[in-house]
């Protein structure tokens, strides 16, 4: 007979917080939001401890360079994602692990032969308006020149114009040696009244660029989350079937975390991969497996060395796996579950493992729900899917901004080796969809009003870190009606409102 769970299965929006007593230390300014990536022993350190508790999905719509980086600026990590060639994904490792924070690597760049039209259109797009000119238009080609506003009237020069006959001339630009750190790069844009210096290398290719206006912002990032050499940190994604050719490329790169990307996880492929790993690194490379639903694959997933456990099926705003398959569960149910699995287990062992919650997280109180739960950190997708610095373009939809996503089981991003039933692609259906979400500004701002939000949450249910939110934390189910009481109601709402209420 098959087993049945007891009681409903439940998800995020189904719950409320009872707010705790908290004293007069209990302000936002005083909340700790650390939190365990990766096992460790009672008594010691995990080897990677994030800063702010979020990790973006591995997904094509989520986490690219550019993401991993302002992610990493805010304490959090991203998860590369694996649907890619294993050099690409190396790449763009390598991209995150060199990048010296300050230093811009332009995505606007001219080549002599552009015309002065030509440039309008992407300044336009970009919105840069100092552009480098290299040889081949490639962001570290040769840097011949550079072209900002100063070097043309839009409305008076011939649109056909070349940019070799207006760019200011590399001969004519003050440049710095890749050598330079960011605060002598800060001297010299002072002293000779720049707003931009090209940072070249002694070949005369192009590094990036330091900006005037930058320098203050790297600064104010009291959050970031970097490695033992001062390099932001960052993951990828693997799946349970090319690991042996990937895994090394990434390691190589510099990532700091891998985690096997797979719709579910309690499977011999997953035990597999993570064998094979610890048999080639024992525990130097760190790895997260999943995803799970229930307290049987947790402690499937962490007998088989997984460093962390992700949890969560078909609760993902563009997943469609539910309704494909039939299978998953509540989200708040599986994570409630698996999060007593792992206190257990901690109990048992002496080893805490720790718990990732992924997917469907649509308002900011979820987060702190998921945190109260147990969850230790939590993995996004549409969340930054909507920021600037996602790797799809911003579009007008009906008027309003929005940005494309899609799911990793969707037709679009044709990844076949997540579903783990052979990664063939005839095997396979679309557990996915491709969709707009919301345009939401740059990603620091969102992140940051988010996690006010997770602090003052916590001030109410008196906890000033994560841990002693998880114990401190009571939870109410609420009914559908008291929902409603929950939302503005009875009321018109002015159009204003509706606009902050869309951008949640
Ligand atoms: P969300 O944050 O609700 O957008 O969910 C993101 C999560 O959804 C991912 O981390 C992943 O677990 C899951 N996902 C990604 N693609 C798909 C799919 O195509 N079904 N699901």
């Amino acid at each position: 007979m098959a087993t049945f769970f007891p009681g409903v299965s439940h998800t995020f929006s189904e719950y409320l917080l009872v707010p705790g007593y908290s004293s007069s230390e209990c302000i936002p300014a005083n909340v700790d939001l650390k939190a365990p990536l990766v096992k460790f022993r009672r008594g010691e350190e995990p080897a990677i401890t994030l800063n702010t508790p979020m990790v973006s999905a591995i997904m094509q719509a989520v986490s690219g360079p550019r993401l991993a980086i302002a992610l990493a600026q805010e304490g959090g990590m991203s998860f590369i994602y694996g649907s890619q060639t294993a050099e690409d994904e190396a790449r763009m490792i390598r991209e995150v692990k060199s990048y010296k924070a300050g230093v811009v690597v332009s995505d606007s760049n001219l080549t002599p032969d552009m015309t002065l039209a030509e440039v309008m259109r992407l300044k336009e797009q970009t919105h840069h308006s100092a552009m480098p000119v290299t040889e081949n238009g490639a962001p570290h080609g040769k840097l011949l020149g550079i072209v900002t506003s100063r070097d043309y009237r839009p409305s008076r020069d011939p649109q056909d114009k070349l940019v070799r006959e207006f760019m200011t001339p590399v001969e004519k630009v003050i440049v710095a040696p890749a050598t330079v750190n960011l605060s002598e790069a800060n001297d010299i844009i002072w002293e000779n009244k720049l707003n931009q210096l090209p940072i070249v290398e002694e070949d005369g290719s192009l590094v990036g660029l330091v900006f005037r206006k930058d320098y203050d912002s790297h600064k104010s990032n009291p959050n970031e989350l970097l490695d033992a050499s001062k390099r932001y940190v960052v993951g990828a994604g693997i799946n349970t079937r090319d690991y042996a050719e990937r895994v090394p490329l990434l390691v190589e790169a510099g990532a700091d975390a891998l985690c096997i990307d797979s719709s579910e996880g309690y499977s011999e492929w997953q035990a597999r991969t993570l064998a094979w790993i610890r048999e080639n690194y024992g525990d130097s490379v760190k790895v997260g497996a999943g995803n799970v639903v229930d307290a049987e694959g947790f402690r499937f997933l962490a007998d088989a060395g997984a460093d962390f456990v992700k949890v969560g099926i078909g609760g993902g705003s563009i997943c469609i796996t539910r309704e494909q398959k039939g299978i998953g569960r509540g989200q708040a149910s599986a994570l409630i579950d698996v999060c007593e699995a792992r206190d257990q287990y901690f109990e048992e062992t002496g080893v805490y493992v720790p718990v990732c919650s992924d997917g469907g997280i649509v308002y900011d109180y979820h987060m702190t729900l998921a945190l109260a739960m147990g969850a230790d950190f939590l993995m996004l997708g549409r969340y930054f899917a909507r920021f600037d610095e996602s790797p799809s373009e911003r579009v007008t939809v009906n008027g309003s901004y929005m940005k494309e996503y899609w799911g990793e089981g969707s037709a679009r991003a044709r990844n076949w080796a997540r579903y783990d039933l052979g990664g063939d692609k005839k095997l396979s259906f679309v557990e996915g969809v491709d969709s707009y979400v919301p345009y939401a500004g740059p990603l620091r701002d969102g992140v940051q009003s988010s996690l006010l939000k997770i602090r003052s949450t916590m001030c109410n249910c008196g906890a000033l870190t994560l841990d002693e939110l998880k114990e401190k934390a009571r939870l109410t189910l609420v009914s559908a009606t008291s929902l409603v009481e929950g939302g503005a109601h009875d009321v018109v709402l002015k159009e204003t409102n509706q606009q902050v209420l869309f951008n949640n």
